[in-house]
Order: structure tokens, then C-alpha cells, then sequence
């Protein structure tokens, strides 16, 4: 049975999106974020040393960082290749925007959510 540790309003959004697609039955620990600071749990850490989420086990197999537990779940799920060009432009196209979430658009949502919190912002155009 796959596992998923669940951090509330989190990225771990992908993960179950991803595993209701593939019709995968699973189960979730869930884990609050602190209502002053947003911070995950410290428990957060038994299963990640960073306390981030999304985390998978599967197999006796713990998964880290979404983009490649996307990768997994497709390499090990998707027999009937669905979800994921298998070459050509579709598949490079695939490649860009799953890295582009991470390694360019997140950057960016989050350092305006940090700017957002700053009451003078030395980055006015953030
Ligand atoms: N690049 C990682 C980012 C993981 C990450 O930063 N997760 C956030 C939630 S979206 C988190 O766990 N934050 C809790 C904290 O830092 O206290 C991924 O894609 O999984």
C-alpha cells in the first residue's frame, strides 16, 4: 500500500491528484501546518530530515521531492503509458513543465509569498 505524508495546502496536492489518476489505492498521514507560521509539524521530520512534503512509501521504498516521486509513480503505475509521452516533442514538452514548475515557477510563487509577508519590501517589483 502506498503511503502518502500529506502536508496541508502543500505541493503533496500533486501526489494525490497523480494517484487518483493512476486509480491507486493508498492511504494518507496527514500533517497540519502551525497557524502562525505556516511551518510543517516537527513530526514532519521522522519521515523527511528537511520536514517537507510530499513523501511517498511504497514497497518498502521512501520517495522524496514531487517531481520525482511523479516519476516513480509513472515508471511503476502507468503500464499503459497514459499520462506520459513516450518520446518526441510530447515528451520533451512533458520534461520542460515538469521541471519547470519546480525549478522555475515555484521560486518565484514562494518568494512572493515571503515578500507578501515583509511589511516594506525592499523588492517593490516582487
Ligand atoms: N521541491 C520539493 C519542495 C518540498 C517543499 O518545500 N514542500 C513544502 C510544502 S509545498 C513544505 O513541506 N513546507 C513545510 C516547511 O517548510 O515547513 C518538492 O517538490 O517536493
Amino acid at each position: 500500500m502506498i503511503t502518502v505524508h500529506h502536508l496541508e495546502n502543500s505541493r503533496s496536492q500533486r501526489i494525490l491528484w497523480l494517484l487518483e489518476e493512476l486509480g491507486l489505492a493508498y492511504e494518507i498521514v496527514e500533517y497540519k501546518r502551525d497557524p502562525d507560521t505556516a511551518s510543517a509539524p516537527e513530526s514532519l521530520k521522522k519521515v523527511h530530515p528537511l520536514g517537507k512534503s510530499p513523501v511517498i512509501t511504497d514497497d518498502g521504498l521512501t520517495i522524496a521531492e514531487s517531481g520525482a516521486i511523479i516519476e516513480y509513480l509513472l515508471d511503476k503505475y502507468d503500464v499503459e503509458k497514459r499520462l506520459r509521452p513516450t518520446d518526441g516533442q510530447a515528451l520533451l514538452d512533458y520534461r520542460y513543465w515538469l521541471h519547470f514548475a519546480e525549478g522555475s515557477l515555484m521560486p518565484l510563487l514562494v518568494m512572493k509569498l515571503v515578500m507578501m509577508k515583509v511589511p516594506q519590501s525592499p523588492m517593490p517589483f516582487l
